[in-house]
């Protein structure tokens, strides 16, 4: 099974440019309790190196692009994220790591729970040992 997942995001747009919505419980599978956007990430710089224990999440990339490798404790894939009109959805227990990201690049993040910093696990070794249990 892939641990890559996408929600095609249908583009409504028309002569006068682009517009795409997004509806929770709709389009995108979750309700939505949180956003959060990525954007400025400097040149060579990695982000994420991180799970969470519960959280599920839709990441689209709005503009530009970058590359995001998941995990799932026993395979390891990677997707780049470089359409508005694709959100890739990312479950509970998901390692992810992020790269490339382009110089333009926004990253618009839908969230399923508020911020809780005890969500995250931070640490590649005790992710798998959640993992394994
Ligand atoms: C994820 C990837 C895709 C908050 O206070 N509230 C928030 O909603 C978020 C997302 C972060 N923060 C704080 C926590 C850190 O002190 O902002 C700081 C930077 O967060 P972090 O280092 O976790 O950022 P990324 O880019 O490594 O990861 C983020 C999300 O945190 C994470 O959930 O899945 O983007």
């Amino acid at each position: 099974m892939s641990i890559i997942n996408w929600v095609d995001l249908e583009n409504l747009g028309d002569e006068r440019g682009s517009l795409i919505s997004i509806e929770a419980e709709k389009n995108i599978p979750f309700k939505v309790k949180r956003i959060y956007y990525i954007s400025k990430t400097k040149e060579n710089i990695s982000r994420g190196f991180h799970a969470h224990k519960e959280l599920t999440q839709a990441a689209i990339c709005v503009n530009g692009k970058c590359r995001m490798l998941l995990d799932n404790g026993e395979k390891k894939q990677e997707a780049w994220l470089d359409s508005p009109n694709k959100a890739l959805i990312i479950g509970p227990m998901i390692w992810r790591e992020m790269y490339d990201f382009s110089d333009d690049c926004i990253l618009l993040v839908l969230a399923s729970e508020y911020y809780d910093e005890s969500d995250y696990i931070r640490n590649y070794k005790e992710f798998l040992e959640c993992i394994s249990q």
